[in-house]
């Protein structure tokens, strides 16, 4: 019988996690920065094992993304339950523009969601707390200066009009953090044994992310540190530690009454990783301080004792894995497009065999909403496979799979066309907005399997002509080249299908057979 899970216990791209449980069923909530559709919504009944069950932002709407960087647009959402209705309030980060933070609603986690509706708050990282008299205190952070030195940022409350979903009443500003110097994020607000404990995460969301707290016996402040702060953190630790970058956690009880936290962090490989801030499952105690995190071993591990409401299963991974045949009037979950529907440009094929892409004219490093589907990478060792058929009519058509970071730090390999019109494939890697052609071999079928395969290395390029038992390889990309740290931003690597005619008119097609991913295990060649 298992007595341990293995983190992540959701792996690849989903920070910033919030959790709220509801009889026995939990719910877990995170960023989508500026993928379509917005907000993933899972469900667990042991914490262990996550099953995606809508998207919160599944309609185009009043948030636009377009324009957007790839790390901008839908931060840190937080999920509630009270009185038989889920709230999630978020911020549209838009670094050029102005963020703007909204709180939605549902009856059913699962949907339908409503439309977003705008609240008049300064700042991100945006929670909700409810009062023993059902008062719900909103709650967020916000760049403030402090000559104290204090600072630079602040987390602040209003009240939560639930009727009217405005914030109502004075701003009380809670708490300017532990640390001074250091950016103070992601309040959550609990209540135990009478005292209101507020956690935070400080540091900034890199190596030195962590876990912080003040407490007060009332609900507007003013919060006095907790002096055993950081709670969490794995700052201190050397490059053995597996998982880095600790913080940024919401805390939540189960029905045997055990407290465990989701808390983000990174799986760095030599200084690096790829996978994005992903879901770690900690054990949480409540002490007379405060939250202990981790009691036994100080720290978010990667194998862990399960939840008592999970033991005996086995530990599931939450990966999406396998062959897809896009043989469903609707793609799965797990694929996200860019900053808005693609609509009819991808759809499953009339005749049953595939997806069908309408080249578009939007390139991948567009802020528009290119002809792009993908999902995330969740596994150092992976590969993904895709049988597609394409036939370039001009060298500006090119369609295929992509590594994408975001619009200005990507790979992909493409068939295409040279100058002559002669089909080819070919890798290129772009690098802060500058495109390099890596390698190219000449197409003798226009049905192909293009494969990409990662591990602790790279990532190697690869194809096989349909009929031909051979495979050609392109070139191997080094991993780094595809981390957070080289690329910039808040983001993992998605592996995504795209067509493009690169501004050109044209009404090119490509037929995409299946997409499989698949975790690879070490013998593997
Ligand atoms: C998130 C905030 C953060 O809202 O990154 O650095 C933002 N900190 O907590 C995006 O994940």
């Amino acid at each position: 019988m298992a007595t341990t899970f293995r983190n992540p216990v959701l792996p690849g791209c989903y920070p910033d996690p919030s959790i709220c449980r509801v009889g026995e069923d939990f719910y877990l909530v995170t960023s989508s920065f500026a993928y379509y559709p917005g907000i993933p919504v899972f469900h667990s009944r042991d914490l262990v094992h996550w099953h995606q069950l809508t998207h919160v932002l599944n309609r185009p709407g009043r948030l636009s993304l377009e324009g957007l960087d790839v790390s901008d647009g839908v931060w840190a959402p937080t999920i509630r339950h009270h009185d038989g209705t889920f709230y999630v309030v978020s911020t549209l980060a838009r670094r050029r523009r102005g963020d703007l933070t909204f709180v939605v609603t549902a009856d059913d986690p699962a949907g339908p969601w409503s439309d977003p509706i705008p609240l008049e708050a300064e700042g991100i990282d945006p929670s909700l707390f409810f009062d023993d008299d059902g008062r719900c205190w909103f709650t967020a952070c916000r760049d403030a200066a402090h000559p104290s030195g204090d600072g630079p940022g602040e987390l602040w409350m209003r009240e939560l009009d639930l009727e009217r979903l405005e914030l109502a009443g004075p701003t009380h500003v809670l708490w300017r953090g532990a640390v001074r110097g250091a950016w103070v994020e992601a309040p959550h607000l609990y209540k135990h044994d009478g005292v209101y404990h507020l956690i935070a995460a400080e540091g900034g969301t890199e190596s030195n992310h962590s876990v912080t707290a003040a407490r007060s016996d009332v609900v507007t402040g003013p919060y006095l540190t907790d002096q055993r702060s950081p709670l969490l953190t794995h700052r201190h630790r050397g490059p053995d530690e597996p998982i880095h970058n600790v913080g940024h956690a919401d805390l939540v009880d189960t029905p045997d009454g055990e407290v465990w936290a989701v808390t983000l962090g990174v799986r760095p490989i030599e200084g690096t990783h790829t996978l994005g801030r992903e879901v770690f499952l900690v054990p949480v105690t409540w002490s007379a301080h405060g939250p202990v995190f981790a009691p036994e071993s100080g720290g978010v591990r990667m194998s862990e004792r399960l939840p008592s409401i999970a033991s005996g299963r086995p530990n599931g991974d939450t990966a999406v894995t396998g062959r897809v045949r896009f043989d469903e009037p609707a793609l799965g979950l797990e694929w996200n497009s860019l900053r808005g529907p693609v609509g009819d440009r991808v759809r499953p094929s009339a005749d049953g065999g595939g997806l069908d892409i309408d080249l578009a004219p939007e390139p991948l490093s567009s802020t528009g909403v290119p002809a792009f589907i993908g999902r995330r990478q969740q596994h150092v060792r992976f590969h993904a496979r895709t049988r597609i058929g394409f036939t370039a009519a001009h060298p500006a058509e090119e369609a295929g799979v992509a590594v994408f970071q975001n619009q200005d730090h990507y790979a992909t390999l493409a068939l295409t066309a040279d100058g002559g019109g002669r089909a080819q494939a070919v890798l290129t890697a772009r690098e802060a907005g500058t495109s390099t052609r890596l390698a190219s071999v000449p197409m003798t079928a226009s049905e192909v399997v293009l494969a990409v395969e990662g591990d602790e290395a790279g990532y190697t390029f690869r194809l096989t002509h349909l009929g031909a038992d051979q495979w050609i390889t392109l070139a191997t990309i080094e991993r780094a080249f595809f981390s957070t740290e080289c690329a910039g931003g808040f983001v993992g690597v998605y592996l995504g299908l795209y067509a493009t005619s690169n501004g050109r008119a044209g009404g090119g097609r490509v037929r995409v057979h299946w997409f499989e991913y698949q975790p690879r295990v070490r013998s593997e060649t």
